[in-house]
């Protein structure tokens, strides 16, 4: 590679370039060669300017690079070896263009740069080299070590793509999708191409999805790079040499986005402005589920689901893996085992158990089977180069795989969820869409693809393979269900795929290494765009005890999605499966979960409407901390709450750090100032866990299933702080997109308090009505002796204190301010 870069400097020079063409032209006529050509090419001199409304052209004379203002904080690059750009389609994203107040270029001595009032990309014209720097502070966020620079790829056409860029010092990055290992990717190389990784390890690489993003911070500035690449690709940070960050990839083009910060939220936020957001999801999905491989047959699944219900385990939903199939034929059942799944689910929905269901891309080659039969008639199946059809062996046998990029293909794929809509399957599981092949692993890298139009090998389409079978999933179910929410989960992804539903982590292991990894994967998946994920609970293979399952429940409470799955080769794992005193602590956080739905409804809100992550590490809330650079265990479960998991067998305390304000501890209410490490008792009953002073945390009853019960009031838990704290709650339907029209209410507090008095304000927003009256009130941490408590000046006269210290009373939903008094 050094060599190689080395070679490439000297191309810089114009001079040299006839020369090195004719070289790499008799390389390539030469016999002998049958090895690549090694020339790299990089862009040389700023030779032409163009501009075109937001794009701005520069040229070398040959190579075209287009700088596109995306909006104040975005800016796209694009290379062209030869002038000419591919077509302008991306999977990732939806709309290229947002809002820019204002951009200009303008031509300096020895570089052009074109600016927003908040960014300045600057094009050096000596050698192409582009940096992007912060208006304000003048600091360079990010600059280029090297012009970018392509290979000609003689087997497949097109170009390796390559860009280099200057790794700051004490420069850290964060983000990349599904990584396993340290949160922080410094000193590290990747690749990204999905694949089934059965059992991975820490540091095993790559897995099951392709998240091309990355965050980097240095002076406590951070900014990201989108390189929105579908091909295999690969990101360097600071491994082959300190001095760089490089990424590049096996073909496609060479097309980033940079997206200003300068906080990480903001970096994140932005990422998802171009990509997506997740849309609301059923209420009922962020329950609890319990999944096995699998249940059959039915007497199991209901027993299992009544084990529930006579156990006071809350739960919402369970999963049938792919043994309730005919012969893993997708779309049928297997009839011996579910006689009348119909009634079956009806029978599970009575109780408030919803039924999820797995889909396989892999359809059985078998003419008797109507869906290989239409997939055939209607040429849906993938090809080969030479036109035969792709065919690969799966559970169901010999199958053949339908072209998730043919949005007819999708269409039809989508419809063919209605028989599973009609019985009352509530959720679709979507697995081995990598996709994943027995023996070769994946497709044949000549497999055709229709790409929506703009064709290609399955070299461009396999990382996005799998978030096309989602989408078609998602599609399908919310016309099926007459728009109603959809629930899906994959396993394979690509950017953007939060748009169509959430995602498991894949085969994990049933190890404390894994429940530490599992930690880190959700926090980094949130850092890339990715907020609705969770780990097999327990671990997939292999046998937790106890303690462990115990631990992991503990730490699934607080991911975005909850769900204990385990293999068929290992022993029965449900919450009760380990007896006291885990049944009992499993159920008292299965609780704790559905107590705090709210609050996670709420949080999912800020992040379908704002952008915001619902996991937040705490570089993200802290990134001024340099020590946060490295922390991965603690993180924020929305703005209000913080967790810090027990990962360590045998450990009944731990240190813990807080970000700088003040903290309760959530079980004892005891308030400690951050800024500094902690030590926390933490015995198998319990996990270290803190609210925000000042936070307002809205908390339901236990119920068994999401919509158990209807509300007559709802409790407001509020955190004392001699500051001013605002927070939000979100309610609505739960299952509609009437969210779309503004029907939802979105209620605003603030909260403040002095040694005298403590204020609480509401605002609300939205046209949903809630269907509850009263709020019940549980006010922590006051300071003062209570003697008096309005609500919009009426006076609050029934009001206790408990043993404990907390204020208790009830007021309509409606007020406006209450004010609590001393005197
Ligand atoms: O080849 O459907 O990751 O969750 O239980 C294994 C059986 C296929 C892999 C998934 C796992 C699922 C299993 N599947």
């Amino acid at each position: 590679m050094e060599e190689i870069n080395e070679k490439g400097k000297e191309i810089i020079d114009k001079e040299n370039i006839q020369e090195i063409v004719e070289e790499t032209i008799q390389h390539l006529n030469n016999p002998v060669n049958d090895l690549k050509p090694i020339v790299k090419r990089y862009l040389s001199v700023v030779a032409k300017v163009q501009t075109e409304g937001n794009k701005f052209y520069f040229s070398d004379g040959e190579a075209k690079v287009e700088i596109r203002v995306v909006s104040d904080e975005i800016i796209r690059v694009r290379l062209a070896p030869h002038g000419v750009f591919l077509a302008d389609f991306s999977y990732a994203v939806p709309v290229v263009d947002q809002k820019v107040t204002a951009f200009q270029l303008e031509e300096k001595e020895d570089h052009y740069a074109v600016s927003t009032p908040v960014i300045t990309c600057k094009i050096r014209k000596i050698d192409f080299c582009i940096s992007f720097v912060e208006n304000l502070s003048q600091q360079v966020m990010s600059e280029d070590a090297e012009p970018m620079h392509w290979e000609e790829n003689v087997d497949f056409g097109g170009y390796y793509v390559f860009a280099t860029k200057k790794c700051m010092p004490e420069e850290n990055f964060f983000g990349l999708g599904d990584k396993s290992g340290n949160l922080n990717l410094r000193g590290r190389r990747f690749q990204n191409w999905n694949t089934d990784a059965y059992s991975f390890g820490w540091n095993q690489d790559p897995l099951y999805r392709t998240i091309p993003f990355y965050t980097g911070l240095h002076q406590q500035a951070a900014y990201g790079i989108f390189f929105d690449n579908t091909f295999r690709s690969y990101f360097d940070f600071g491994k082959e040499d300190y001095n760089k960050t490089s990424f590049w990839s096996d073909g496609g083009e060479l097309q980033y986005y940079y997206i200003h910060g300068p906080h990480v939220m903001d970096v994140v936020k932005r990422y998802q402005s171009v990509t997506g957001t997740h849309p609301m999801p059923p209420k009922w999905a962020l329950g609890f589920h319990q999944c096995r491989w699998s249940y059959y047959p039915e007497k199991k699944v209901k027993e299992i689901a009544e084990g529930f219900r006579s156990r006071n385990i809350p739960c919402d939903a369970i999963y049938l893996d792919i043994d309730y199939m005919d012969g893993y034929r997708c779309f049928t059942w297997n009839k011996t085992h579910f006689p009348d799944p119909k009634k079956m689910i009806k029978e599970l929905l009575d109780i408030g158990m919803k039924t999820v269901v797995m889909i396989d891309p892999g359809i059985k080659v078998d003419d008797d089977y109507w869906v290989f039969k239409e997939g055939k008639e209607n040429n849906f199946f993938c090809r080969r180069s030479d036109d035969y059809y792709m065919e690969g062996h799966v559970w169901p046998g010999r199958c053949q795989f339908p072209d998730f990029t043919n949005p007819k293909v999708r269409e039809w794929w989508g419809g063919l969820y209605k028989e599973l809509v009609e019985m009352g399957v509530a959720g679709v599981w979507n697995d081995m869409n990598e996709p994943a092949v027995f023996g070769s692993g994946t497709f044949p890298n000549d497999v055709r693809h229709n790409f929506d139009g703009f064709r290609g090998s399955h070299r461009k389409a396999h990382n996005v393979y799998g978030t096309q079978m989602m989408r078609s999933t998602y599609d399908g179910l919310k016309k099926l269900m007459r728009n109603k929410r959809p629930f899906t989960i994959t396993r394979a992804g690509y950017a953007g795929m939060q748009r169509y539903g959430s995602v498991w982590t894949g085969d994990n292991v049933a190890t404390w290494e894994h429940l530490k990894m599992g930690n880190i994967q959700c926090q980094r998946m949130a850092m890339s765009g990715v907020p609705f994920c969770g780990t097999d609970i327990g671990g997939f293979s292999g046998e937790p005890d106890g303690e462990l399952f115990t631990r992991w429940i503990q730490l699934g409470t607080f991911a975005p999605f909850m769900r204990a799955h385990s293999a068929g080769d290992t022993a029965e794992r449900e919450p009760w499966s380990f007896g006291e005193p885990f049944t009992s602590i499993n159920r008292k956080f299965i609780e704790l979960r559905y107590r705090l739905l709210p609050y996670l409804y709420s949080v999912f809100w800020e992040h379908h409407r704002y952008g915001f992550p619902i996991l937040r590490p705490m570089v993200m809330l802290e990134q001024e901390e340099m020590s946060n650079n490295y922390r991965e265990d603690e993180f924020g479960y929305g703005d209000k709450i913080l967790v810090c998991p027990i990962l360590e067998q045998g450990a009944i305390s731990r240190m813990v750090y807080l970000p700088k304000g003040q903290w309760y501890n959530f079980w004892t209410h005891e308030l400690l100032d951050g800024g500094s490490e902690q030590h926390i008792e933490a015995s198998i009953e319990t996990m270290p866990l803190f609210v925000k002073a000042g936070a307002v945390i809205p908390e339901y009853p236990v119920m068994q299933y999401v919509g158990e019960k209807t509300l007559d009031e709802v409790m407001l838990n509020v955190y004392f702080a001699d500051y001013e704290v605002k927070s939000f709650f979100f309610e609505d339907h739960g299952d509609t997109f009437a969210y779309e029209q503004d029907i939802y209410s979105e209620k605003k507090f603030i909260v403040k308090g002095d040694t005298k008095t403590l204020l609480i304000e509401q605002t609300t927003e939205g046209l949903y009505t809630v269907t509850y009256e009263l709020y019940n009130f549980n006010i922590i941490g006051i300071p003062f002796n209570v003697k008096r408590i309005t609500a919009d000046d009426q006076e609050i006269k029934e009001f206790y204190v408990d043993k404990g210290g907390d204020l208790h009373f009830k007021s309509s939903k409606n007020f406006n301010v209450i004010k609590i008094f001393t005197s």
